[in-house]
């Protein structure tokens, strides 16, 4: 018998991007440990990655093309050769493309987040092709967007230095479910005496856990930032001197945050003064202290109205305080802008014929039922879709499915499972899983560059992403030179070596030692140095302005909300959100049967006294609904929820669910203040006991 490790890196998105050990055994791998040398990484895996076997080698996996025979979301399939496969899509793009290549849309997102499986080859397969540009912003754009034009890029606080910080605010994340590695050194933290508050309108597991939980309203992150910075500049718990050095417009913040008493930050948050007041000096008192402050800001607060500002308004705070100055201080949101990705060698822009429109991927609903005109361009004819669940993850998922149910549209699903979007593909093709392919990974929790070797063959007929675009540019005929570089030649041109951060990494070496840690300090800004214009932390911003936005962090209210529509909350009363349940990653996972079980089956956590209110017992049937639809779980009475909060625990495959729907059936599709974005957690709802 012959047995061997492969080094690999953890494809999922999720910031933690563990390092992997593969153990393989005549060919077939029989476990997946987390690599105990990687420092974040730690030899400690999640429930779901530990399974990766149970995933890879699935009875359910797709291993051969297919073609759809029922009708379109009925699921009924007949096996084709990839010639065959190849032949259909290429003869039905072609005839696309020559009215007008902008009517084929790729879809995709972050079922891998490798940089080669990801958007190399298929970019540069979409570009030749002159399709329509795909805007990828169903999960963070809104936030990073907001922490971008406040700290200049993805960057903020080491991982690795957490364990040292006093206090702790994980302010709209839950990682003890979605960042676990960060979790770990929280917990550190804690047993060194560090205080730890949860600011989430959810006492979830992670606010459990926590010192301290302040269940502000959902959306008004904003807001209660605000009411801490008036605090902060009134009692004078605030750095001049960081703010003096390296800081924009500390003038015209002081006056902005006057407006925000604790009185009216407690009235708009929905929590008490007192907890306005009280978090606010707590911070301010640990810094003056000189005690390192660390802000774990989590792409939970940024999936409403105003949440490009609730990020915005919460990178502020550090600058404010000093909290930069320590290696263990600062905010961290992501750490994707410290990685230098060569995205124009991988991605090849320049193949793009002439400039073509943009569809955003956030509204593919709508825009799958929009006719032709002059401001959209062509009606879509053709969308090809991978790395991604759109019928499952999308918002206002009514409108999905009734774009994707077009007669006339052409899809192409590449997954690893008949997935719900499958159901509605006229082609489906099998991709192989991270231990069947090569990749190369940035993170956006930690610091390192991370390589990912194949362990074992790609099941039955499965191909990588890269090789399905390469093989359909060839019946194409794109025969340019580019389009045969193999996925190491790929993944060799991902990390930027000329960069200084890159530490001049070499991509073979990388192979054997699976990661490299980036060459840059922590504590980035203990001196300044933010990549914005001003190379200052902007309290005010130019760029914003110039934007079409207030120049200041504000408070926006959420679309849907008591206060900002009466009139809707009449009819629907509830506030909704629906974050990630432990057990699954986005939509994956959910078929595997160990993990399903875990989750059981589609809940919704209500407030009892909501639930008295309508009659609902423990253990009902419900049915939650709005304008836009409705689906069903089993509620569970717990305050958990704050009154007028409800909790649907995501995100579920719609064909495993009762009723065959799921959270986003309910959600909009309307865009964040920037970076537009989805509003998933700005949703009113009523909630009925089923008959
Ligand atoms: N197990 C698991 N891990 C995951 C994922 C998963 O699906 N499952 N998904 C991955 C992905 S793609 C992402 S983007 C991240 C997401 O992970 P996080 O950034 O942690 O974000 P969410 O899970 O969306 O929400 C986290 C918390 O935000 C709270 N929240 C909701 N609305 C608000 C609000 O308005 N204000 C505040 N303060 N809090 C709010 C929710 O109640 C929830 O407890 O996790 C990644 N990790
Ligand atoms: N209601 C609600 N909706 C949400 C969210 C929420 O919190 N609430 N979260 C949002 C967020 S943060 C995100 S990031 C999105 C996530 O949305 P998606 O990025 O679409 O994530 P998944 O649902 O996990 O679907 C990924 C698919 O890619 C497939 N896949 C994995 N690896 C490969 C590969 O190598 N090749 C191919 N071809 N396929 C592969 C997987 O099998 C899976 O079916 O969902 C969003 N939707
Ligand atoms: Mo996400």
């Amino acid at each position: 018998m012959s047995s061997s490790q492969v080094r690999a890196t953890c494809p999922h998105d999720c910031p933690d991007t563990c390092a992997l050990l593969i153990t393989v055994e005549d060919g077939v791998a029989t476990q997946v440990k987390g690599d105990p040398d990687h420092p974040t990484t730690a030899g400690v895996l999640c429930t779901k990655v530990a399974r990766y076997t149970e995933r890879t080698y699935h009875p359910d996996r797709l291993l051969y093309p297919l073609r759809r025979v029922g009708k379109k979301g009925e699921g009924k399939f007949e096996r084709i050769s990839w010639d065959q496969a190849l032949g259909e899509i290429a003869a039905r793009l072609g005839s696309i493309a020559a009215r007008d290549a902008q009517a084929i849309v790729p879809y995709s997102y972050c079922g891998t987040m490798g940089q080669v499986q990801g958007e190399s080859m298929s970019a540069r397969f979409f570009h030749r092709l002159g399709a329509s540009l795909l805007d990828r912003t169903i999960c963070a754009e809104a936030g990073i967007t907001g922490y971008r034009y406040t700290i200049g890029a993805g960057i903020g606080t080491d991982l690795e230095q957490v364990q040292d910080a006093r206090l702790i605010l994980i302010w709209g994340g839950n990682p003890v479910a979605s960042n676990l590695h960060f979790w770990t050194r929280a917990q550190e933290a804690k047993r060194h005496g560090a205080r730890l508050i949860a600011i989430d309108p959810y006492r979830s597991l992670t606010a459990e856990k926590c010192h301290q939980h302040i269940a502000l309203l959902p959306g008004t992150d904003a807001a209660l930032a605000l009411g801490m910075m008036h605090v902060l500049i009134r009692e004078n718990l605030i750095d001049a001197d960081y703010i003096a050095r390296y800081t924009l417009g500390f003038e015209q913040l002081e006056e902005r945050a006057a407006q925000w008493t604790p009185e009216r930050t407690a009235a708009t948050c929905g929590i008490s003064v007192e907890e306005v007041v009280g978090l606010a000096r707590e911070y301010g008192q640990a810094a003056q202290r000189g005690e390192p402050v660390a802000i774990r800001v989590n792409y939970g607060v940024q999936r409403v109205h105003g949440g490009g500002m609730s990020v915005r308004a919460i990178a502020c705070l550090p600058a404010l305080v000093g909290a930069w100055r320590h290696p263990a201080g600062g905010v961290q949101l992501s750490s994707s802008g410290s990685f230098a990705v060569d995205k124009a060698a991988l991605r090849r822009p320049d193949l793009l014929p002439n400039p073509v429109r943009t569809i955003n991927m956030t509204t593919i609903g709508e825009d799958l039922l929009r006719a032709a005109s002059p401001q959209f361009g062509p009606r879509i004819e053709a969308v090809i879709v991978y790395n991604s669940n759109p019928l499952a993850i999308a918002p206002d998922s009514g409108q999905v499915m009734r774009g994707f149910a077009r007669e006339d549209l052409f899809t192409v699903v590449i997954d690893h499972f008949q997935t719900d979007s499958a159901d509605y593909a006229d082609i489906v093709l099998p991709a192989t899983t991270q231990l069947e392919h090569v990749d190369a990974h940035t993170s956006y929790g930690h610091l390192y560059m991370m390589a990912n070797n194949a362990a074992i063959a790609p099941l039955g007929e499965s191909k990588p992403n890269t090789e399905i675009f390469r093989l359909l540019a060839a019946r194409m005929g794109f025969d340019e030179a580019l389009f045969k570089e193999s996925d190491d030649q790929l993944a060799a041109q991902v990390f930027d070596r000329k960069h200084p951060r890159s530490g001049g990494v070499d991509w073979e070496t990388l192979k054997r030692t699976g990661w490299q840690r980036l060459a840059m300090p922590s504590a980035p800004f203990a001196q300044g140095g933010f990549p914005t214009p001003s190379g200052k932390c902007e309290f005010y911003s130019a760029q914003m302005l110039a934007d079409g936005l207030d120049p200041l962090p504000a408070y926006i209210a959420p679309y849907e909300s008591v206060v900002s529509n009466p009139a809707l909350a009449a009819r629907y009363p509830l506030a909704m959100i629906s974050p990630p349940a432990r057990n699954f990653l986005n939509s994956t996972f959910v078929n595997v049967t160990s993990l399903r079980a875990t989750e059981g089956e589609p809940t919704l956590d209500i407030h009892p006294a909501d639930g008295a209110a309508r009659g609902i017992g423990e253990g009902a049937m419900v049915r939650i609904f709005n304008d836009r639809g409705s689906f069903v779980a089993r509620a569970r009475l717990t305050d958990k929820a704050r009154e007028g909060l409800v909790v649907a625990l995501s995100i579920w495959w719609k064909k495993l669910a009762s009723d065959g729907k799921n959270a986003n059936e309910v959600t909009s599709s309307r865009l964040t203040d920037m970076g537009r974005a989805p509003t998933f957690y700005d949703t009113l709802v009523q909630v009925e006991r089923l008959a």
